[in-house]
């Protein structure tokens, strides 16, 4: 596993002036991400100085090198909600049965709900409706349907940083039969005090394995007295019931260590959100030696690659828990 050599692969002199939105950008970091028509896709949160949040499209023949639309992404019914959004952002983006699903946090009176929105082109969104009753962030759909039900991993916010915003101790799974309406069925992970990951959400779609379905979270320390250290994991999730978690890593797969990871607008962050697995079999499993390109935000202000396999990623979530 290694960083790609070309980091940060995306800074804020790569946003162009989209006016009179965003101008002069001062970040852009937590993408989603998708191949789409042989080409890599990510949805990313960019901000302005006003510190709104607006999100952008980029493109790449190589996943490495990204060119940023020149246009803002309009989510098409968004308007039509009552209460005042403040922000969506955090979006992850899913391919389900050919179809293509974007989930994203949305910052509201009274708290953050999920939105979900579909796409069959990737430049125009519709939304679908708000995917939440409670406070809740890092919601995730399956790429596909697992006993006729629509699957999502969410994180609802019952705790707070010690001086940040609401997050949360548990991954859950939900499931649901219009991808709006979700039922929370089981408790997934929960966060392991005084050690790498004591706060937790989902970072990008799960991927299935021959092994399971593996998942990339991040988890956060916050029993260091002047930061939140982000950092990225590994879990694995039972194939037919993905409610049995049948393996968590030990130790981060990804941690703040370089310059533009430990300083920003966020310091000491990496958050993963988005992944290109590249190969599959026949029958759609992950191939064991197929790469993975793992983005990132790093410190709330750029983006970073992050390149793992798939035999990497399952040999980390293998390894012994902590007691
Ligand atoms: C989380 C979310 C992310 C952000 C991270 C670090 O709570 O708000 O969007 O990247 O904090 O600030």
């Amino acid at each position: 596993m290694h960083r790609h050599s070309k980091n940060p692969i995306l800074t804020r002199e790569d946003i162009p002036d989209i006016h009179p939105h965003l101008v002069d950008a001062t970040s852009v970091f937590n993408p989603g991400a998708i191949k789409f028509n042989n080409k890599y896709l990510l949805i990313l949160r960019t901000q302005a100085r006003s510190r709104e949040t607006f999100l952008v499209m980029a493109d790449s023949d190589d996943g490495v090198d990204f060119k940023v639309r020149n246009e803002l992404v309009q989510i098409n019914g968004l308007e039509k909600v009552k209460d005042r959004v403040f922000h969506i952002y955090d979006a992850r983006l899913t391919c389900i049965g050919g179809k293509y699903y974007v989930m994203f946090a949305m910052d509201m009176e009274g708290g953050c709900q999920m939105g979900v929105a579909e796409t069959v082109d990737c430049q125009e969104f519709n939304f679908l409706g708000i995917a939440s009753n409670e406070d809740i962030r890092n919601g995730v759909l399956f790429p596909e349907m697992i006993n006729g039900k629509y699957m999502r991993l969410d994180r609802p916010n019952k705790a707070r940083h010690s001086d940040g915003p609401s997050s949360g101790t548990t991954i859950w799974l939900s499931e649901s039969d219009d991808l709006v309406n979700w039922e929370p069925t089981a408790p997934l992970i929960s966060g392991r005090f005084h050690y790498w990951d004591e706060f937790i959400g989902s970072g990008p779609p799960p991927v299935k394995t021959r092994e399971g379905w593996l998942h990339v979270y991040h988890g956060v320390a916050g029993h260091f007295g002047s930061s939140n250290i982000y950092q990225g994991g590994v879990m694995l999730m039972d194939l037919n019931d993905p409610s049995k978690v049948i393996g968590r890593c030990r130790h981060n797969i990804l941690e703040p260590r370089e310059i533009w990871e430990m300083a920003g607008q966020v310091p000491n962050v990496c958050f993963p959100s988005g992944w290109v697995v590249e190969e599959f079999d026949d029958e759609g499993f992950a191939k064991a030696d197929s790469e993975v390109k793992i983005y990132y935000g790093a410190a709330d202000s750029v983006v970073g690659l992050y390149i793992s396999t798939i035999r990497e990623l399952l040999e980390a979530a293998r390894e012994p828990e902590i007691i």
